[in-house]
């Protein structure tokens, strides 16, 4: 199926990208910690040519450090330059700016400029701010947050440009979107929640089982939907009538796992060709 998810939206950031690219001195590709090929923009040479290029994976406070560690091996020998960051928390900060200190100024007069993309969510924003020390930019845990560029001077040697989010219209492989989803980086109203849900449990029983049990205190042996609710009764949420509210459950447990309240989990690995992922290349979520 092919999506709009902003109409007109995405076109736009295109062009803003496109048409700033001439004034910037290297790209922060922005990813999120927890899936950084999924949340990676697939068509970033043609958007960027070749312009210098940094990896940042954020959202490293919620992903599996072990995990993480591994990424950053696989993009180091890939040659690029990659560092995991908490934009929140500012952690990394010391090697992002190291990082932007060794690129080359291509630009001609002026402080070092550099653009920060990346797909909506994956916090680009944040980032900027707490680069700048300011709360300039806009942030919400909603995607489309941003509409249009903004830059923003950290030092009278840097200045950053903060631009919207960038998503394609279809995924070749279902599971991009399916994680996409997951880590809130698709409008919420364009999803099957429940189904969503439902990969969540099947994927948390697999390679993070203590972090769903312990936090709602289930047997992760049972069906999906008998773990829903479980939560709905330990929560209480009840519709009249006395049945569970499963729709609450399916929110809470996809909220709080993006929120970390499951714990540190990355929801894919290097490498990783063939395994639950995989089995749903062909899973439609919208
Ligand atoms: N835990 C955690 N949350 C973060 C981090 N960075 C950003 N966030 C949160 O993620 C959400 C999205 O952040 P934004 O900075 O608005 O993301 P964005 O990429 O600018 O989003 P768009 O403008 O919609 O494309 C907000 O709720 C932030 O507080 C981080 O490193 N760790
Ligand atoms: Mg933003």
């Amino acid at each position: 199926m092919d999506i709009q998810w902003y109409p007109g939206h995405m076109a736009k950031t295109k062009k803003i990208i496109k048409q700033n690219l001439k004034l910037v001195d290297v790209v922060l590709e922005l990813v999120d910690a927890r899936a950084p090929l999924s949340t990676h923009l697939p068509d970033i040479n043609s958007l960027i040519g070749n312009k210098d290029i940094i990896t940042v994976l954020n959202k490293a406070d919620l992903a599996d450090k072990e995990v993480t560690e591994l990424w950053i091996n696989f993009f180091e020998s890939q040659g690029r330059g990659v560092v995991a960051v908490d934009a929140l928390r500012k952690s990394g900060f010391k090697k992002l700016f190291s990082l932007i200190d060794n690129t080359k100024k291509r630009t001609m007069l002026g402080p070092k400029r550099c653009m920060i993309i990346g797909v909506p969510n994956v916090g680009k924003s944040s980032l900027m701010n707490q680069m700048a020390r300011r709360k300039s930019a806009r942030t919400a845990d909603v995607p489309g947050t941003t509409r249009s560029k903004m830059w923003l001077k950290v030092s009278h040697r840097l200045e950053l440009l903060d631009t919207p989010g960038v998503l394609w219209p279809k995924f070749e492989d279902k599971a991009v979107g399916i994680k996409l989803a997951l880590l809130g980086c698709i409008k919420e109203e364009l999803l099957d929640l429940h189904r969503l849900a439902f990969i969540l449990i099947e994927f948390l029983s697999i390679y993070y089982p203590d972090n769903l049990k312990s936090r709602y205190d289930v047997d992760i042996n049972i069906p999906p939907e008998k773990i829903l609710e479980k939560i709905a009764q330990s929560r209480g949420f009840l519709l009249s009538g006395g049945t569970y509210d499963i729709e609450r459950s399916v929110k809470t447990l996809i909220s709080e796992f993006r929120q970390g309240k499951l714990g540190a989990i990355s929801l894919e690995r290097p490498e990783e060709k063939e395994g639950f992922w995989a089995s749903l290349s062909n899973q439609d979520i919208v």
